[in-house]
């Protein structure tokens, strides 16, 4: 193989950069961070590219074009992960690039674009719970206020970045709008079953699910456990328990609109946390997606009035703040359709699916056209766990299909924005 058993062996080598062995965690601005960083801005300069960290601690590759002045193409993804995650999930994005680059640059060939590769720092908003920071600031849409955000142990945004030799106030020297970017073009693990159970390898994204997050805060009031009758009791757990089955209910209806709408509860927190104490305290998060935007918004709105009304019922307090809201990305269709041409001169069966997951490329509309390669999971399509694989084989042939896109696509000029 030219790419693939490369590439799962370089996937390997970054796991090794993680929080919690064996497990894969690595959050932004951390010293695993700053592994990662180094080994991939390495296998940039290796691949005959231009490698540094930018003013947000996202990894810049650049592979000039045969001319100066010429315009620019992008790609790219995140090398933060999720806690407990898998190891393809964002990196392979970043490797899949670099492979082609060592490829062209072997060959001592450059293309009618500088291309640039960006592992971004921060997609996945774990430690400061603001996601896509690097790639907001390229796209625009970055929030200095973001810069005063605390992880858990109480360190801004700001100091952090400090801390790692970053630039906090110089996020506006990142964005990319109006400089001759042309495209985007991410290539990221399906993180689902479609293309596994069609016996498909690799897929074009046809648009990028829009998501909203929720934090929802819960007041009730504590008491002795085997002295409170229940009648008596304001129990924010129990109220947060019904406010929960509520999301799984709304984004289960039948008809709830939109394709593909999901709910999820992925953290719940309850104070004082005593086995033999009513909680007064909970604090949970909701997650919701759709590939269309009203029907997205239709639920989180059918969600948190029905937290009022379970609130009221119980006598507790809620209150519930949507803290992050990306609409759909659509994906360019000229450019779908380059990729489905790669696709097709390999041999293979052209898929078109929407991707469920967000990515880095959902904020880049402002700057350029965007598109997305999906390369196939295994293990039932599982991801954001440990069980997260694919093979060298799928891993090559995705290569081998952006390769081919990328020395068949011709740039059109950056239309005005
Ligand atoms: O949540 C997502 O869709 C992505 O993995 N950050
Ligand atoms: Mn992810
Ligand atoms: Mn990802």
């Amino acid at each position: 193989m030219r790419f693939g058993t490369d590439i799962l062996r370089q996937a390997d080598v970054l796991a090794a950069f993680t929080e919690d062995p064996p497990g894969v965690t690595r959050t932004y601005l951390t010293p695993q961070h700053r592994q990662a960083g180094d080994y991939l801005a390495s296998l940039m300069r290796e691949a005959g590219m231009e490698a540094r960290y930018d003013a947000l601690g996202n990894v810049v590759g650049r592979y000039a074009a045969a001319r100066s002045g010429a315009p620019v193409v992008m790609t790219g993804s995140h090398m933060d992960s999720v806690r407990d995650a898998g190891r393809y999930d964002g990196l392979f994005g970043i490797l899949t690039a670099i492979a082609c680059v060592r490829d062209l640059h072997r060959r001592g060939k450059r293309l009618p674009f500088d291309f640039e590769v960006v592992a971004f720092g921060d997609e996945e908003g774990v430690r400061f719970g603001v996601t896509l920071i690097g790639s907001k600031a390229m796209g625009g849409s970055f929030d200095p206020a973001w810069l005063d955000a605390k992880d858990a142990g109480g360190t801004t945004l700001r100091d952090a970045l400090l801390a790692f030799g970053g630039d906090p106030e110089a996020w506006r020297s990142l964005d990319r709008r109006g400089k001759g970017v042309v495209a985007y073009v991410e290539s990221h693990i399906e993180q689902g079953p479609v293309l596994l159970n069609e016996g498909l390898p690799v897929g074009v994204v046809t648009a990028i699910a829009s998501g909203a997050r929720v934090r929802v805060s819960v007041t009730g009031l504590a008491g002795h456990a085997g002295t409170v009758p229940m009648g008596a009791r304001r129990d924010a757990l129990a109220a947060a328990a019904e406010m929960v089955l509520a999301v799984e209910r709304i984004a289960s209806a039948p008809g709830a609109g939109g394709s593909a709408l999901v709910g999820t509860v992925g953290t719940i927190e309850a104070r004082p946390g005593a086995i033999n104490v009513i909680p007064q305290e909970v604090s949970f998060t909701v997650d919701v997606r759709s590939g269309d935007d009203a029907a997205r918004r239709r639920a989180t709105q059918a969600m948190r009035e029905d937290f009022d009304a379970i609130a009221r019922r119980r006598s507790v307090v809620v209150t519930s703040d949507v803290f992050y809201e990306l609409p759909a990305a659509p994906c360019d269709p000229a450019l779908q359709d380059a990729l489905a041409a790669s696709i097709a001169r390999q041999g293979l069966t052209v898929r078109r699916l929407p991707s469920g997951a967000g990515h880095d490329a959902m904020v880049f509309p402002p700057v350029c056209p965007i598109a997305m390669l999906f390369v196939r999971c295994g293990a039932g399509g599982i991801s954001h766990h440990p069980d997260e694989t694919m093979t060298a084989g799928d891993a090559e042939i995705a290569t081998a299909v952006f390769l081919d896109f990328l020395e068949t696509w011709i740039p059109r000029a950056p239309a005005p924005r």
